[in-house]
């Protein structure tokens, strides 16, 4: 039996020793004696509630003035979700959800984040952002244990989507990056996104897709294990990790999470710009009967969008945007074109998209029908 406590101190046998052994070796903050100023008292400031994925919080395409403070407060939850009808994983999560919230700000921003970590919870954690600069993106300056919360800010200098993860040091990081601890953040270019000829372009809709691969460990019947918390899956769950064959690759936690009544939604005309974030591994999203129009396959606004792509690839540690005008209704699957991880593994979205049919772009000429009837 493994006590909280005995967690919390990394003595807890074989299973737990690489705990204790990888904070041991995590690395320290830098020095930070000598330290440039930040001159940001006379800044405004504005707090943003996060609200869970597909969704986005409110914000502003094009920033309505100068840069500003952007706060977030953010609670680290460790709970137990199911991934599928039979598998659970004991999840770490950035606020409760797979991903993490996305957080939105402008370039010349400064994103300004509490994060807290309960003392209901059992592990260390911290967050790394991709779109930050120093001290391993913020890794070294964020470590809280069970009990303990802190405020990081960075300036936000390079525009695109990012993935932030959670990275407390040596085997903790890939076990805490595939129990679900990952997220996003889209920092956007002051006066908007621009087309590849420089034109401004506006997103009616957002859909922010996480994609996770799971590992979760099987019985001697082949059935998925339950755990009563992380700390007792671990040493089973690296050895399917170490594997590097996933049991589970799925958009927004779990498979289904945005197929069927909880479809994304669109219209015709409407323009979707399509978040799609992978801290671990490489996808390659395709929107079956639709395109990337514009396509930021590596998620930074600073350099122009590609256009018409079919699929796109996201590096593994990396998220990309893509915009798409829907121009026919219907039911949109939108897939990781590893098509056994698509249809098998659970990496498979749908957009529900209203409008008005259009027969110029694609029309039945004629049902199918008994062969050599015409
Ligand atoms: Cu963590």
């Amino acid at each position: 039996m493994i006590t909280r406590r005995a967690a919390l101190l990394g003595a807890v046998g074989a299973a737990a020793a690489p705990i204790l052994a990888s904070a041991a070796k995590a690395e320290s903050a830098p020095d930070m004696t000598a330290a440039v100023a930040s001159d940001v008292a006379h800044l405004p400031r504005i707090k943003r509630e996060l609200v869970a994925p597909p969704f986005v919080h409110e914000h502003e395409q094009v920033a309505p003035g100068g840069p500003r403070v952007v706060e977030f407060t953010m609670d680290i939850v460790e709970q137990e979700m199911q991934i599928a009808d039979d598998a659970w994983v004991q999840a770490m999560t950035f606020d409760g959800s797979v991903p993490g919230p996305m957080m939105v700000v402008h370039e010349g921003d400064y994103l300004e984040l509490t994060l807290r970590n309960p003392p209901t919870n059992m592990l260390e954690h911290n967050i790394d952002f991709h779109a930050a600069t120093g001290a391993l993106g913020g890794g070294a300056l964020t470590k809280v244990m069970p009990g303990e919360q802190t405020i990081l800010r960075f300036k936000a200098t390079r525009p695109g989507v990012f993935v932030y993860h959670c990275a407390p040091g040596g085997s903790m990081i890939p076990w805490h990056v595939v129990s679900g601890m990952s997220g996003a953040v889209m920092i956007l270019p002051r006066d908007g996104l621009k087309d590849h000829d420089g034109i401004p372009v506006r997103y009616d809709r957002l859909a922010y897709i996480g994609e996770n691969d799971f590992y979760v460990p099987k019985d001697e019947t082949g059935a998925y294990r339950r755990y009563p918390d992380a700390v007792s899956g671990y040493a089973d769950m690296m050895d399917v990790m170490n594997g590097l064959i996933p049991t589970h690759v799925v958009f927004n936690g779990a498979v289904g999470s945005l197929t069927g009544d909880r479809a994304l939604k669109a219209n015709v005309g409407e323009k979707v710009l399509i978040i799609h974030a992978q801290a671990n591994r490489d996808s390659r999203p395709h929107l079956i009967g639709g395109h990337g129009d514009l396509v930021w396959e590596a998620g930074k606004f600073n350099n122009a969008p590609a256009r018409d792509f079919e699929t796109w690839f996201i590096r593994g540690g990396s998220a990309g945007a893509a915009l798409y005008e829907f121009l026919q209704p219907g039911v949109y699957t939108y897939v990781n074109h590893n098509l056994i991880e698509a249809v098998n593994l659970g990496a498979t979205a749908h957009f529900v998209v209203e409008g008005t049919w259009n027969n110029d772009l694609m029309e039945q000429v004629q049902a199918p029908t008994a062969y050599g009837a015409f």
